[in-house]
Parts: structure tokens; sequence; C-alpha cells
């Protein structure tokens, strides 16, 4: 609108973004770990032993669900996968297909992975986000 051509990016983007592209990339520790261990409240959907799904604490779409490892083995984001981290990685995207389905999104849903500062990452503890519920749009922003 009118306004908003007047704001810079900067200005347009949410405080969360503006901390995303603030965000360091580092393999310590993440809040992702307080989460597994259950040290800090989640909305839990799905887990086994590798994985990990719980609730988006900003919901970006009616349904907007993380999937995380538990055990992060230095996978802080796609770009430092290896092979060893294929079986994991694999997981992943099946469990996040699982979860689609016990959240009924029989029509489609979206899959984003972002990775590092220009992705807009903003935890450095690798996870899908499950997206859907609503009509996705293309390009994403
Ligand atoms: O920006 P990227 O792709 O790194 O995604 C990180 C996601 O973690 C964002 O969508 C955040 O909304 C989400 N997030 C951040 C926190 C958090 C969370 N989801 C559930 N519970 C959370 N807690 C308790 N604390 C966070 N800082």
């Amino acid at each position: 609108g009118v306004l908003s051509s007047h704001l810079s990016p900067a200005v347009a983007m949410t405080s969360e973004k503006e901390a995303a592209l603030a965000a360091v990339p580092s393999d310590s520790p993440t809040i992702f770990d307080k989460i597994i261990n259950k040290e800090i409240p989640s909305t839990i959907v799905y887990e086994d032993d590798k994985v990990l799904a719980f609730r988006d604490i900003s919901p970006q779409a009616p349904t907007h669900i993380l999937i995380i490892p538990k055990v992060k083995d230095g996978l802080t984001g796609l770009s430092k996968a290896e092979e060893r981290h294929c079986d994991i990685l694999g997981r992943l995207l099946y469990t996040a297909k699982l979860v689609a389905k016990q959240e009924g999104l029989e029509d489609g849903f979206r899959i984003v992975i972002n990775d590092g500062p220009s992705g807009c990452q903003s935890v450095y503890h690798i996870h899908v986000h499950l997206l859907g519920g609503r009509q996705m749009n293309w390009p994403p922003g």
C-alpha cells in the first residue's frame, strides 16, 4: 500500500525475522534441546526415539509444526548435511508426511527448511516446517 511502500524491507519484517537475520550460525545448544528434554513446555504432536514434532510457537498457518531430530549430530542446518545424515534427513520428511496425515491435511501442505542468514533461519538445530490448513502461495517471501 501507499504507507508500506515508504517502509524499508527491514521495517516491514517481523521482529522474528529480524532476529533470524541477526542470528549467528553456531553448533551450540539451542532452545530445541530444552524442548527435547521437556525442560520447557511445547505441544508435542509426534515423538519416537529419533524425532520430535511440536507446534510452532508463532504459527504462520492453521497447522504449523516443526519436525526435528532428537540428536543434532552437527546438523545445525541442511547446509551442514553429510552422508551420515541421510537416514535422519529421510526420517524428518517421512515424519512430516505422517504428521500431515494426522493433521488432516489431505488437500496438501508446505514443507520448508530455512537455511542460514539469507534463508531466515533463526534456530540452529535443523528443523522441517510443516505448514497447512490454508492456501499456500508461490513464490514464498
Ligand atoms: O526461523 P527458523 O526456520 O529457524 O524456524 C524456527 C522456528 O522456531 C520459528 O518458526 C519459531 O517461531 C519457532 N520457535 C521458536 C521458539 C519456539 C518455537 N516453536 C515452539 N516453541 C518455541 N519456544 C518455546 N521458544 C522459542 N524461542
